[in-house]
């Protein structure tokens, strides 16, 4: 019998920052920093902080507004990071709340309960700890029995904890898997750097695993193959680890945070990309032009562009390819689940799509997916 995805979820924080609300920000931030270190400016022993605009950061990216977590401290010029409570060991932890919300609605979509599910993946960029995992919190609220684990892809993870999640199914170690990505990036956004500030936002995604033979859902999907690559690269980067406190390092430096160099990522993966896309699809006897929909990672607009151009000698429409990135910006392994939430109930019987991930590690993660 086939895997299917029987139902998917997603959670969107109630706070969100335009384009313009994070430029007034960032640009104070920086014309305090100048003033505060004007003398040494003049003399050239630190650089002046350019300034940015959301014109550049929509012409870019195609991001014009992101969700946050938690709104309080982002933009406040003597902080420029998100201020969230400190939690206590009784109480629910940030990352396990969002999931649990994004589980909920995809159970619901799925029209199954805790008991039709024994395993739960948490997978995505960030944990906020290590053990215990988050999974297995998210596990003991929603009352499920059997295991769960974290796992970490960076954008790729939700692609990949998919993966797994088909792969146990199939194999007949589970009947049902959540896999939950809760994606609380803004902690790990370097808010005074021009380059990278305006990239990413918060959101939770869920999807529901199980076999066809037990599915009840309304919207149901074969997966017709899975296809995971890593290729190492330390062109997106996060130094930030356990070990910091060992190594005697400043957590606050630059390089502790999200950092990339865009163009040469936007240079590599695209081609990488795009070439999975096709090679995964012609292993399984699909042509590009037979795809109804691309649900393709949501990092930036150009970029999605440039591999649909790629694949099909034009760009995808709107239609073909959806576009969350606008409202939602970069929500790391997400985006393309969010895509999928939003656009997948108008597919009819058949019609064939694909989610692709790809991003940090280098990592690229696709699922090629049957209308039921
Ligand atoms: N405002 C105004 N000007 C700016 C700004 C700004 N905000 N930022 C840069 N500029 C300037 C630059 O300084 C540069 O000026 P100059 O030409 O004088 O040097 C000029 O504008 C052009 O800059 P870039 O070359 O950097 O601009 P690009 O057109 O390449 O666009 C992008 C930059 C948008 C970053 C683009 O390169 C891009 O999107 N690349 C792909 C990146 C990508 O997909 N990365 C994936 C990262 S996400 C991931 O893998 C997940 C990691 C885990 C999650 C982390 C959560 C925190």
């Amino acid at each position: 019998s086939s895997v299917v995805i029987s139902g998917v979820g997603l959670w969107t924080p109630a706070n969100s920052i335009s384009n313009e609300e994070l430029v007034i920000s960032y640009n104070a931030w920086a014309d305090q920093f100048n003033q505060e270190n004007q003398a040494a400016i003049e003399t050239g022993e630190l650089d002046a902080k350019p300034l940015s605009s959301p014109e550049f950061i929509e012409k870019a990216s195609g991001i014009k507004s992101r969700y946050v977590y938690a709104k309080e401290g982002v933009l406040d010029i003597n902080r420029m990071r998100p201020l969230l409570d400190a939690r206590g060991d009784d109480e629910v932890s940030h990352q396990a709340e969002m999931a649990i919300f994004a589980a909920k609605k995809a159970l619901i979509a799925a029209n199954k309960t805790a008991a039709d599910i024994d395993m739960v993946i948490v997978s995505c960029a960030y944990t906020q700890r290590s053990y215990p995992a988050i999974a297995i919190e998210v596990q003991a609220a929603l009352g499920i029995q059997g295991f769960g684990f974290d796992m970490l892809v960076a954008c790729s993870a939700a692609t990949f904890g998919l993966e797994r999640a088909v792969d146990a199914v199939k194999g007949g170690t589970s009947k049902g898997v959540l896999v939950i990505n809760p994606e609380l990036t803004s902690p790990q956004v370097n808010f005074m750097d021009r380059d990278s500030h305006f990239i990413f936002g918060d959101v939770a995604t869920a999807v529901v695993v199980e076999s066809g033979d037990t599915c009840q859902s309304a919207h149901s999907f074969d997966v017709i193959s899975t296809k995971c690559v890593t290729s190492y690269s330390n062109n997106i980067r996060s130094n930030f680890g356990y070990t910091t406190r060992a190594t005697d390092e400043d957590p606050y430096a630059p390089d502790k945070l999200f950092h990339q160099n865009g163009r040469k990522v936007f240079k590599e993966v695209c081609p990488m990309a795009a070439d999975h896309i096709e090679s995964h699809l012609l292993s399984e006897g699909i042509q590009v032009s037979e795809l109804k929909r691309w649900w393709l990672h949501q990092a930036n607009l150009n970029m999605n562009l440039l591999i649909s151009k790629r694949l099909l000698g034009r760009s995808a429409t709107l239609e073909e390819a959806p576009v969350v990135l606008d409202e939602y910006a970069n929500t790391a392994s997400a985006g393309s689940i969010i895509a999928f939430a939003k656009f997948h109930e108008d597919l009819a019987a058949g019609d064939i799509g694909v989610i692709c991930s790809f991003g940090a590690g280098y990592s690229i993660g696709s699922l090629i997916l049957r209308k039921r």
